[in-house]
C-alpha cells in the first residue's frame, strides 16, 4: 500500500486523477490532497472512497512520508514544488510541461516506454495530451515498420484549456443560439463557437506554436528516436472533451491497412473502430470517459505504398492526462520503486 498525495486535486485533471485512483483500485494506504493556499482551506474537501478529505496547503512538511505524488498544476507551480516533494523522498508524476524535456527526467507513456521509468531521480513527467494519444497509436506501427515521418493535424477540445475553456465555449454557444452578443474571448484568441482556431498556445519564431513544438519534441523523446520527423498543425475546435487527430505516417517498409489494423487490434491501450460502410469510426463524443486511444479510417496513401492515414481519438483529460499519470504510478508499484529509501 502506498502513501499518496495529489497536488491540484480540484482541477479538471486532478479531479480525474482522484476518480481514477478509486476506479482502478490503486493500492492507496493513505491519501493527502494538496493545493496552493488559495485552493486549500477548512471548507475545501475532496471525496475519496466515501470520505471527505480536507485539502491542505502545499508545503515541504506536507510531503513528509509521502511515497507517490500525482501533480497537476501549472508549470510555474510544478517548478517550485515538484523538486521539494522529490527531495522529501517521494516520486512525483508531474503533469505540467516544466520537466518534460529535461534529459534527467523520464517522459513516459507506459504503452510505449515504461522501460524509462526506473531511471527517474524523483520526478517523472506526464506528456502533453495530444502527444500521448498519438504515440500510443504510433508505437505498434513503429515496432513493425519503423516510422520515418508523421504529418498530423489535431482537432483539440476546449477542455485542453481547462475549465475556463469549457465555460467560454458554453457561453458562446448559448449566445449563438439566442443570437446574442458575447463578451470578448479571454481564454482563446478568437471566438471558439462556430469556429476552428489554428493556434494552441503561443507562436514561436519558426511559425509553429508551443503545442506543435511539444508534439515534435515529446514524440521523439518518448519514442526514443530523433530520426522521426513530426510535422504538426494543432487546431482548437468547439468540442468539449476528447482530442481528434488526422495522422499520416510514413514507414521504412510498406504496411497494408489490414496489417496496421491487426497490429492495432492487439496493441495495449488501442481500440480499433473502423467500419466506414456502417458509418463507424472514432468520435470525440464516444471517447469521452474512456481510457483507450481509438483508431479508425485506416487507409493507404494512394500515391505512396509506405504511407498510411488514420483518425485517432482519445479523452484528453483521461488517457491524455490523468489515466496516463495513474498508469505510471501503477508501473512504479509493479517495479517496487515507489519508495526511494
Ligand atoms: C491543450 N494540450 O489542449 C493542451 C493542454 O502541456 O500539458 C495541455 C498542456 C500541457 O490546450
Amino acid at each position: 500500500m502506498k502513501r499518496v498525495a495529489v497536488v491540484g486535486a480540484t482541477g479538471a485533471v486532478g479531479e480525474r486523477m482522484v476518480r481514477l485512483l478509486e476506479e482502478r483500485a490503486f493500492p492507496v494506504g493513505s491519501i493527502k490532497f494538496l493545493a496552493s493556499a488559495r485552493g486549500a482551506g477548512e471548507d475545501r474537501v475532496v471525496r475519496f472512497r466515501g470520505e471527505d478529505v480536507p485539502v491542505e496547503p502545499v508545503s515541504e512538511e506536507a510531503f513528509r512520508g509521502v511515497e507517490i505524488v500525482l501533480s497537476s498544476t501549472p508549470a510555474s507551480v510544478s517548478k517550485q514544488w515538484s523538486p521539494v516533494a522529490a527531495a522529501a523522498g517521494a516520486v512525483v508524476i508531474d503533469n505540467s510541461s516544466a520537466f518534460r524535456m529535461d534529459p534527467e527526467v523520464p517522459l513516459v507513456v507506459p504503452e510505449v516506454n515504461a522501460h524509462d521509468i526506473p531511471r527517474h531521480r524523483g520526478i517523472i513527467a506526464n506528456p502533453n495530451c495530444s502527444t500521448i494519444q498519438m504515440v500510443v497509436a504510433l508505437k505498434p506501427i513503429h515496432d513493425a515498420a519503423t516510422i520515418r515521418r508523421v504529418i498530423v493535424s489535431t482537432y483539440q477540445s476546449v477542455s485542453g484549456a481547462g475549465q475556463k475553456g469549457l465555460v467560454e465555449l458554453e457561453e458562446q454557444l448559448e449566445a449563438l443560439v439566442h443570437r446574442r452578443d458575447w463578451p470578448a474571448p479571454s481564454k482563446f484568441s478568437h471566438p471558439i463557437a462556430g469556429n476552428c482556431l489554428p493556434q494552441i498556445d503561443a507562436f514561436l519564431p519558426d511559425g509553429y506554436t508551443k503545442e506543435e513544438r511539444k508534439m515534435i519534441d515529446e514524440t521523439r523523446k518518448i519514442m526514443g528516436s530523433e530520426a522521426i520527423e513530426v510535422v504538426p498543425t494543432c487546431v482548437r475546435v468547439p468540442v468539449p472533451y476528447s482530442h481528434s487527430e488526422s495522422i499520416l505516417v510514413e514507414t521504412d517498409r510498406p504496411l497494408s491497412a489490414d496489417e496496421a489494423r491487426s497490429l492495432w487490434a492487439s496493441a495495449p491501450g488501442v481500440t480499433v473502430v473502423d467500419d466506414p460502410e456502417h458509418g463507424r469510426y472514432p468520435l470525440a463524443a464516444d471517447a469521452e470517459g474512456h481510457d483507450d486511444v481509438f483508431v479508425g479510417r485506416i487507409r493507404r496513401d494512394p500515391y505512396r505504398p509506405n504511407a498510411l492515414l488514420f483518425w485517432c481519438v482519445s479523452d484528453n483529460l483521461r488517457k491524455g492526462a490523468a489515466t496516463n499519470a495513474v498508469q505510471i504510478a501503477e508501473e512504479l508499484v509493479k517495479l517496487e520503486v515507489g519508495t526511494r529509501g
